[in-house]
């Protein structure tokens, strides 16, 4: 079997949750390393694979899949033994897929509207709503936290996606474990994976560093200008 070639970066949430999926799975990826910040992921040699132009994208012998959650489901559902990753029982199914879907669109999402203007554009301030609205995030999931793992006793894709964006909230914002105490007792459950430190937490504290640089820099280009 050809290694699938995976287009990424460190520093991504998602292209990590594709990483995570990998090490769950006994997957190696042929890794092709985007360079946001210098706008790798904006060449028309890119475009032309995802027109969305995000990474992780992945190619598996001319499949194009973007979007990690369309891609961990896909690895899971091509290459995995079994299904303990996607339970095939419908119902236990659909709570994962609701996890996939929390992860688009309340964690990832409010992560990254709350980077993109530092990062990309300058930005020197951050709206407090933006900050409110993660640690919302954070209160909903540690509500949602009734078991070991989001669902139920195991290890799912759930965990897999949402502790890559999570581990990079919790870089820039720790989680406070006294207000959010089941929340900060499954990453430190996670952080156990052997491969989550050079897979997830690397990669997290990676964009941290990145993000307070980029905040400092704007910052002195704004006093100066
Ligand atoms: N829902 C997508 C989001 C992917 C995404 O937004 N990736 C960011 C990097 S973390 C990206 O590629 N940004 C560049 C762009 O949007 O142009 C997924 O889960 O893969």
């Amino acid at each position: 079997m050809p290694n699938v070639k995976l287009y990424t970066a460190k520093l991504s949430p998602p292209g990590r949750a594709v990483e995570l999926t990998g090490k769950a799975l006994g997957l190696e990826f042929d890794i092709s390393p985007i360079n946001l910040i210098a706008g790798d992921h904006l060449k028309e040699e890119f475009r032309k694979l995802n027109p969305q132009h995000t990474i992780p994208l992945i190619d598996d012998d001319g499949t194009i899949v973007y979007d990690s959650h369309a891609i961990i489901v896909y690895l899971a559902t091509k290459y995995a033994k079994d299904d303990a990753l996607y339970p095939a029982d419908v119902v236990t199914r659909s709570k994962v897929n609701a996890a996939l879907h929390f992860d688009s669109g309340v964690l990832f999402a409010r992560l990254r509207f709350y980077l993109e203007p530092i990062l990309y554009y300058g930005a020197t301030e951050t709206p407090q709503e933006k900050i409110d609205n993660l640690y919302r995030a954070y209160e909903l999931l540690n509500d949602t936290l009734v078991d070991d793992y989001i669902v139920g006793n195991r290890l799912t894709l759930a965990d897999l996606s949402c502790v890559a964006s999570i581990a990079s909230m919790h870089a820039i914002f720790p989680i406070d474990a006294g207000k959010y105490p089941k929340l900060a007792a499954w990453v430190e459950r996670l952080a156990k994976l052997p491969y989550y430190k050079a897979t997830n937490q690397d990669g997290a504290e990676e964009l941290a560093q990145l993000y307070r640089a980029k905040l400092e820099e704007n910052r002195a280009k704004a006093k100066q200008s």
